[in-house]
C-alpha cells in the first residue's frame, strides 16, 4: 500500500521498492577435503528435495568445481537452509561448509 504524505522522496522509494521483486540468494556447498561424499549426497536430498540420481550428480560437480549451487531461494529461506546444513554437519561431526549468496 502506497500511503501519499508530504516527503516525496520517502513515497517514490517506497514506490519503486514495492514495484522490485523481493531479491534471492544462491545456497552454495564448497568442497572439502573430509566431509565423506556419502554425507553431501544426503543433504543434497534431506535440505534440498533432490533425487538419490541429481544430489550425486551435484556432489561430483562441487568435489571437482570446489564449490555449487544447491537451490535459490527468497532470504528468509535460504538462511534457514545454511543454518540447517551447517547444523546438522556439525552434529556428525563434518566440517562441510555452506554460504548464500545474493543472485
Ligand atoms: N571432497 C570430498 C571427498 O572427497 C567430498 C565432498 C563433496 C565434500 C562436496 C564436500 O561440498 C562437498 N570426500
Amino acid at each position: 500500500m502506497i500511503v501519499k504524505d508530504c516527503h516525496d522522496e520517502a513515497v517514490l522509494e517506497l514506490e519503486r521498492s514495492e514495484l522490485r521483486p523481493p531479491p534471492m540468494f544462491k545456497v552454495i556447498l564448497l568442497n572439502d577435503d573430509f566431509t565423506p561424499m556419502d554425507f553431501v549426497v544426503k543433504v543434497l536430498q534431506i535440505f534440498f528435495s533432490m533425487s538419490q540420481e541429481q544430489a550425486m550428480q551435484v556432489m561430483l560437480q562441487i568435489h571437482t568445481d570446489g564449490i555449487g549451487i544447491c537451490g535459490i531461494y527468497f532470504s528468509d529461506i535460504a538462511i534457514t537452509k545454511v543454518r540447517q546444513v551447517i547444523e546438522f554437519s556439525r552434529h556428525h561431526e563434518h566440517p562441510l561448509k555452506c554460504v548464500m549468496e545474493g543472485t
